[in-house]
């Protein structure tokens, strides 16, 4: 790892164009991070701006023992609530997402969004029966609606429980209520969480970093979970789907159309009318070839998860999208937006377009999305990215080099992959750990973070996973990294995977990273880590699986959240780069030693690959023991059962289905 702590980027195409970029004066986050280091004191937790008589800065040899603000408050007091903040920013973005999608899934039932449907019944029926709402003789119109509501009553809900939460393991509902830290309704928690943090409320670093846990959990098994479920109710349950990623998928001779930000409504939209005869026939008149979508963050994932749309990358690849010079528009929502994109878009002729209320920038366009003309609203900002094909120059890097990959996996789809319609099940994957053909399972997710050279961490643990024969699940710009290094094909099982995976990923025809979609789907591995329990022989509780989760190049108050639900959910979670706590000893060790004792999960920040690679392994190995697992070594399984492959599917439905 040694060689890449000098790189900005191991995005072989993204360094191409940081050159160009570097010739041409054109400058990005990238440099920026160089030219402005973090300020040491916020950095570790330090600095409390909560009120106006500071901000105070509690430095010093002693701090923790010595240090006050002007009220009183101390460096763990400070550094919890910071933390605390963080946490509840992460839950409020990722929730508002959710609930936006709830109000569209109401419209759509109502039909006063027109331009939306119910597309998958099957799961619509299934949330439905979690949700305890009778199905039987009801349209799937009305069902819609009934559990549209249900769901937004989830966001308001002042007493009782967030529904999902019986999705957990019993074992793990039973440790929440112990510790007080089972969610109401989602807004409630992000409220409480806002509320102990103002100045002079909750003093106390251990009460503060469970209200973290509260609210955080109030995010997976609510916010992400409802978003997750939304989105295939409306749009479909991803299956595998073939996609390419790069910034080099931006095609010279069409209108390209990059989808960036967060919430899929409007990006379906224009990939809907994207192919209509007189959209199509539109870009043709202003002699481009056609128009080429292109999804950018997590929008991206989502529109690949169900469409194969091609991602340009995460993150850090949205200002760098832009210096190729072939972006007619740049269409973004919310979250994960730099406003630098509309300064240096001015350099090109690329327009920004801002479409949510929510989130609007300088020097940027705004046309407002707006559900009751969805398809409209669609279509005008198709026509305008195509009356600026035109205006293209010569100007930029233009780089054409990409990667296959497969993506798709939502939960759904894994269970029916190991065993087809009437077998599907979790038992092949946790025969397979059992057995140590596979040894355990890591999610990598998260971001992208500039003060980390790009996608090296993510790239460099996914590898030397599958080669250790650990299943890999990943999302978010964590999944867009391991497909742009090209990681994400089944031809990686051969050429990189340890024996034991490969021979599972080989017999069931799957890549050894899984793309499971965007940053709300997190949920989908709360839901596989659920099931993989129910299933039996790995535990009872999420706390006993040999799993990880890694947010290597972390950077937003979502992905602390993130972290914080699967800690509460009883993972040992590691993130990559100095810790936001570093400053209080106290915090650090509740994040670790308290949660541990009281979750069976930790947090800890950990900023060097190699390292994470070992504690990971040892953990997995650890609880492999703990399991009575047979012990792993590459290449010696133990006896399990005959893995199903796609062929034996097959002829099993055919026989099912005859008789
Ligand atoms: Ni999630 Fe990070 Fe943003 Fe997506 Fe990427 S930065 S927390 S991965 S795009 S939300």
């Amino acid at each position: 790892m040694e060689d890449i702590k000098n790189l900005k980027s191991v995005d072989k195409v993204a360094e191409e164009i940081l050159e160009w970029g570097k010739q041409h004066g054109v400058k990005s986050a990238f440099d920026r991070a160089e030219s402005l280091k973090p300020c040491p004191i916020g950095h570790t937790g330090a600095c409390c701006k909560i009120c106006y008589m500071g901000p105070c800065r509690l430095v010093g040899p002693d701090a923790e023992e010595t240090a006050a603000g002007i009220c009183g408050a101390t460096l763990p007091v400070v550094t919890a609530r910071n933390f605390l903040r963080m946490c509840a920013a992460g839950t409020a973005s990722h929730s508002d997402h959710a609930r936006d999608m709830a109000f569209t899934l109401l419209e759509a039932a109502t039909g006063e969004a027109k331009d939306f449907q119910i597309k998958d019944v099957k799961k619509l029926k299934k949330v439905a029966g979690i949700l305890e709402i009778p199905t039987e003789g009801k349209t799937k119109e009305q069902l819609g609606k009934e559990v549209a509501e249900k769901i937004i009553e989830n966001f308001g809900r002042q007493k009782g429980e967030v529904s999902y939460v019986k999705r957990a393991p019993k074992k793990r509902q039973e440790i929440w209520k112990k510790w007080g830290v089972t969610p109401r309704g989602i807004d409630r928690e992000v409220a409480e969480a806002m509320h102990r943090t103002h100045m002079g409320v909750d003093q106390e670093p251990e009460n503060l970093m469970m209200s973290a846990i509260k609210v955080s959990l109030a995010d997976g098994w609510g916010g992400c979970m409802f978003s997750t479920d939304i989105t295939d109710i409306l749009f479909g349950t991803p299956t595998p789907v073939h996609s390419t990623a790069s910034i080099g998928v931006m095609k010279g001779d069409e209108v390209n159309v990059i989808l960036h930000g967060h919430e899929p409504t409007l990006a379906e939209m224009v990939v809907e009318v994207s192919t209509e005869p007189d959209i199509v026939a539109y870009a043709k008149s202003k002699g481009a070839n056609g128009i080429n979508l292109v999804g950018m963050c997590c929008t991206a994932n989502e529109v690949m998860m169900r469409h194969g749309i091609p991602t340009a990358g995460g993150f850090l690849n949205q200002e760098l999208s832009v210096m190729t010079g072939l972006a007619e528009a740049m269409v973004v929502d919310v979250q994960c937006i730099m406003p630098a994109i509309a300064q240096i878009a001015k350099k090109f002729h690329t327009k920004v377009i801002t479409t949510s209320l929510k989130g609007k920038m300088i020097d940027a366009i705004h046309i407002e999305y707006d559900e009751h003309r969805a398809k409209d609203i669609a279509r005008e900002i198709l026509r305008l990215a195509c009356d600026n094909y035109p205006n293209r120059t010569t100007e930029g890097s233009r780089v054409s080099s990409f990667e296959p990959l497969i993506a798709g996996f939502s939960h759904e789809y894994i269970e029916y992959m190991q065993g087809g319609s009437y077998r599907g099940s979790f038992r092949p994957l946790n025969d397979a750990i059992m057995a140590g053909r596979i040894r355990g399972v890591v999610g990598i997710v998260g971001c992208n973070n500039p003060r980390i050279a790009q996608d090296s961490y993510h790239n460099y643990l996914a590898t030397e996973f599958i080669k250790n024969d650990i299943l890999v699940v990943s999302t978010g710009c964590g999944a867009a990294s391991c497909a742009k290094a090209g990681y994400m094909t089944p031809e990686t099982a051969l050429e990189k995977a340890g024996p034991g995976l490969r021979e599972v990923c080989v017999a069931i025809g799957i890549p050894p990273i899984l793309h499971l979609g965007a940053c709300v789907d997190n949920s989908r591995i709360l839901t596989i880590a659920s099931h993989m329990v129910e299933e039996g022989g790995l535990g009872d509780d999420i706390s006993d699986l040999p799993a990880v989760g890694i947010a290597p190049e972390w950077m937003s108050e979502k992905a602390l959240a993130i972290g914080v639900y699967f800690v509460a959910s009883g993972m040992y979670v590691i993130f990559g780069s100095e810790s936001p706590v570093e400053a209080s000893s106290v915090v650090k060790k509740i994040k670790t030693d308290l949660w541990e004792k009281r979750f069976g999960g930790k947090l800890e920040f950990i900023n060097d690959p190699q390292v994470i690679f070992e504690k990971t392994v040892a953990a997995i190995d650890g609880k492999r023991d703990a399991l009575k697992l047979k012990k792993y070594e590459p290449g010696k399984f133990g006896a399990e059962r005959v893995l199903m492959t796609m062929a034996d599917r097959r002829k099993l439905e055919k026989e099912q289905a005859a008789s």
